[in-house]
């Protein structure tokens, strides 16, 4: 079982990003190690110049998410971690996928249409590709399994579907690609912003005080849950009527790896909102601080981070070399390979 997931340089990362995926990878990195197999995850800088950014930052931001994927409990000698800018291969595999990738398709990716209405002096060529870009990553490792939020959802259909089409197309009745399947957690797959509690928790899209930033100091984190929107009732369950309570509910759930149900039934004694609030923030707080202890250690020294980095993409070239060879061959794109 092998697994592969990208994380974006961009931003802070929230806690949605740390419930939906970082957790997840961490956890990823023992399974894919115990079935024999390997996880590997990716800082994918190119997935950041499709919109409007800054070049010093970026590089600035792929040592931030190095460090904090590290400080999460990422460990290079279980995984391969690696920045996407370092290995060419997935590129080229982009515009080789292009050619089985519908048009259609791509114009029908919900992030495509919010994210381009945010743009105001370019919808760039890379925005509308993206997705292709992420079936690259994936299919180019020949992975199973891709650990995302349900954000990510209608991108892992699309790589299914790419996947599939390219072994129809080319594949002569083998699977040159693998067929990626994703993994969107039970709990805290789509983490609500505090004050919008009807929006996901975004880099790009929600309100600062409604969002949950890992390396947050504890008195910002209990200020920002304190103030979440809940609703005009008392009680302490999970409905589509009480989208904020809900939201509380889910992030203790997921803070302290129980069920929902469990949090419920506690919360079944408690005074009112405000002890729900209290609850979450302790978890919250105690989950995040030993990752932003851990955080500060490692940001600092540059150039060990830039070895991690350099160190996974060697690995990352040793699997995705022969995948991009296996697929220009089929496709009759360079020389006949040499046999
Ligand atoms: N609110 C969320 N709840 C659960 N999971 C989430 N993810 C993102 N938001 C939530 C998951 O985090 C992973 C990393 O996503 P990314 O690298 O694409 O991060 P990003 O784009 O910087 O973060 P956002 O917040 O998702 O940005 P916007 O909203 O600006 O596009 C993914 O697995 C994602 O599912």
């Amino acid at each position: 079982m092998r697994i592969f997931s990208g994380i974006q340089p961009t931003g802070r990362k929230h806690l949605g990003n740390y419930i939906g995926a970082i957790r997840q990878y961490v956890a990823g990195q023992r399974r894919a190690q115990e079935a024999g197999d390997l996880a590997i995850y990716s800082i994918v800088d190119l997935h950041a110049t499709t919109v409007s950014y800054d070049p010093a930052e970026l590089r600035e931001r792929c040592l931030d998410t190095t460090a904090l994927l590290l400080a999460a409990g990422l460990d290079p000698e279980l995984c391969i971690l690696f920045r996407q800018g370092d290995v060419p291969e997935h590129t080229e595999l982009t515009w080789l996928l292009c050619s089985v990738t519908a048009h259609g398709d791509l114009n029908r990716m919900h992030q495509f249409k919010e994210k381009s209405d945010s743009q105001r002096e370019l919808v760039s060529a890379g925005l509308f590709l993206y997705p292709v870009l992420q079936a690259a990553d994936v299919l180019a490792y020949r992975a199973d399994e891709v650990p995302v939020g349900e954000d990510q959802r209608q991108h892992v259909e699309l790589m299914r579907d790419i996947a599939e089409r390219f072994n129809a197309r080319f594949g002569d009745g083998q699977q040159i690609l693998t067929v990626p399947a994703h993994r969107i957690p039970e709990v805290g797959a789509r983490i609500m912003d505090l004050q919008h509690p009807e929006r996901k928790m975004s880099t790009t899209g929600g309100s600062d005080e409604g969002t949950v930033y890992v390396l947050d100091e504890p008195e910002a984190i209990r200020k920002k849950l304190s103030r979440a929107v809940t609703d005009s009732g008392t009680e302490i369950v999970r409905s589509l009527e009480k989208p904020g309570v809900t939201n509380l509910i889910d992030i203790l759930a997921a803070s302290r790896d129980v069920e929902p149900a469990q949090v419920e039934e506690e919360m079944a004694q408690a005074r009112g909102y405000g002890d729900l609030k209290a609850a979450v923030a302790d978890a919250v707080v105690e989950m995040l601080e030993p990752v932003q202890a851990r955080y500060a250690e490692l940001r600092g020294d540059e150039a060990a981070l830039e070895d991690v980095l350099a160190a996974g993409a060697e690995r990352a070239r040793e699997i995705a070399g022969p995948t991009v060879a296996d697929v220009r061959a089929v496709m009759g794109v360079g020389p006949p390979p040499a046999r």
